[in-house]
């Protein structure tokens, strides 16, 4: 197996899973995504012809692409104690709120990608400002995961983009619950292990 990824983009999430999961045979593709070249010089257009990332390539050639499809897969066959059991009421759950993070707050953060240099970032913050406000909302019961008390690949996912804010000039500091749940997710081995592998830094170690 093979994850096509790029160094802190959300395809994160899935390189989390893998490092969650023990004993799983993958290698790692990193794509220059500016270029939409892997670095072995492949168009990576002939990989995901979609180009983006996370892309996951079977050893018989087939792809799953689709962050909420790959976490999923890779839950299900090698990290179950990452999501509920198929056909239950918590899985519809987590699909609701894989789903949410994926067309709603994934989605709010293009515009921030798309600014022209020395634009003002207002209009582009608010959708995205909307969304980390209803996120750090769900921690207000207490609850240490989007789920509850059990660590979900919905979280993996949550984490990786919300490593996003502190690179676009926005704080986390207005929503302390969320930027709890940054750090308690970061302190994870394999969260450590794999933002290590991406040549990442910690950004929310608690001193
Ligand atoms: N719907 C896809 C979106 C993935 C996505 O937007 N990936 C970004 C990085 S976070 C990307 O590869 N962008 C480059 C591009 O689309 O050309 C998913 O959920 O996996």
């Amino acid at each position: 197996m093979k994850l096509y990824y790029s160094p802190g983009a959300c395809s994160l999430s899935t390189h989390i899973v893998l490092h969650e999961a023990a004993n799983v045979p993958y290698e790692l593709a990193k794509v220059d995504l500016r270029k939409h070249k892997v670095e072995s010089g492949q168009d990576y257009y002939e990989i995901n012809p979609k180009g983006a990332v996370p892309a996951l390539v079977f050893d018989d050639g087939v792809v799953l692409t689709e962050s909420v499809a790959v976490l999923q897969y890779l839950g299900d066959h090698y990290a179950p104690s990452l999501l509920p059991a198929n056909g239950t009421l918590e899985r519809a759950r987590l699909q609701e709120v894989l789903n949410y993070l994926a067309s709603e707050y994934h989605n709010s953060w293009t515009p921030m990608f798309h600014l022209a240099t020395g634009a003002d970032p207002t209009d582009a913050q608010r959708p995205v400002l909307a969304k980390l406000s209803y996120l750090n909302s769900l921690f207000a019961d207490s609850r240490s995961y989007l789920l509850g008390n059990s660590f979900s690949v919905a979280d993996t996912y949550l984490f990786a983009v919300t490593r996003w804010p502190e690179h676009f000039g926005i704080s986390l500091d207005a929503f302390p619950d969320l930027k709890a749940f940054m750090a308690r997710v970061e302190a994870r081995p394999a969260v450590k292990a794999a933002l290590k592998a991406e040549g990442l830094v910690e950004l929310f170690a608690q001193d």
